[in-house]
């Protein structure tokens, strides 16, 4: 069966891939399996049709058939381990590449979703500029320490994997901004996963939905 997933309907970031069904298109590509795309607004997702699928009401979703799941960390995982191309057969490599799908969720992301919601949420209080530096210093030790394990590398534990390809979408929300460029080898690595034609493909189908969206709103 072919699997639908959920995106925004109007995405807040104008078409730049930002938002978590990236990921999931990125990984199906990778892995060559076709899938539906069902595009909903910031009111459906808090229906309970929707809450259904998602508790916390967002995007992304993923169905197949009666089998549901939310948590783009998941969505990847199942695909990740039911096609190849995303995880290696060795079931030692195959735990690192998972090691790193968890790292960049649970390690490298939250400051930087930290620093996004200070921006939204806290840009208008005396104290955000004070607290932009902790936040920042956070997001800075995270990525001195990653600069430093990837070196030279390519990947992060030899071929591209999963963990990769989260770690790179993760990454991307810092794309533009000194903190990235402060660590040469990781805009490299961000470039690396960009230049990959299923990265380019999820990218492309996505930034179409956004001038889909103008098209109908001129
Ligand atoms: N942990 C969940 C996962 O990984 O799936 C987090 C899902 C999540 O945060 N979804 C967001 C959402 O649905 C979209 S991706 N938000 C609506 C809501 O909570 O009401 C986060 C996101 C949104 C927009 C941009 N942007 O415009 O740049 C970037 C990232």
């Amino acid at each position: 069966m072919t699997p639908t997933i959920t995106a925004f309907a109007t995405s807040p970031d104008g078409g730049q891939g930002q938002a978590r069904d990236m990921r999931v298109r990125w990984a199906l590509e990778e892995v060559g399996l076709p899938y539906e795309v069902r595009l909903v607004s910031f009111a459906q997702m808090k229906e309970p049709a929707h809450r259904a699928l998602q508790p916390f009401g967002q995007i992304p979703t993923y169905e197949d058939g009666e089998f549901a799941l939310f948590e783009s960390g998941a969505i990847v995982f199942h695909i990740a381990e039911r096609h190849p191309g995303l995880l290696p057969d060795d079931a030692a490599a195959r735990a690192r590449a998972v090691t790193w799908m968890f790292a960049a969720l649970a390690t490298v992301e939250p400051p930087i979703v930290d620093r996004e919601a200070a921006e939204y949420l806290e840009g208008d209080k005396p104290w955000y500029e004070e607290h932009l530096v902790t936040v920042d210093a956070r997001i800075r030790g995270r990525l001195t320490d990653l600069s430093q394990r990837l070196g030279a590398a390519d990947w992060l534990d030899g071929a591209f994997s999963a963990g990769d390809l989260v770690m790179v979408g993760v990454l991307r929300r810092l794309e533009g901004s000194d903190l990235l460029a402060e660590h040469p080898n990781l805009v490299a690595y961000v470039e690396r996963g960009k230049a990959r034609p299923a990265f380019k493909r999820a990218y492309s189908a996505q930034y179409a939905v956004f001038t889909d969206s103008q098209m109908a709103a001129a």
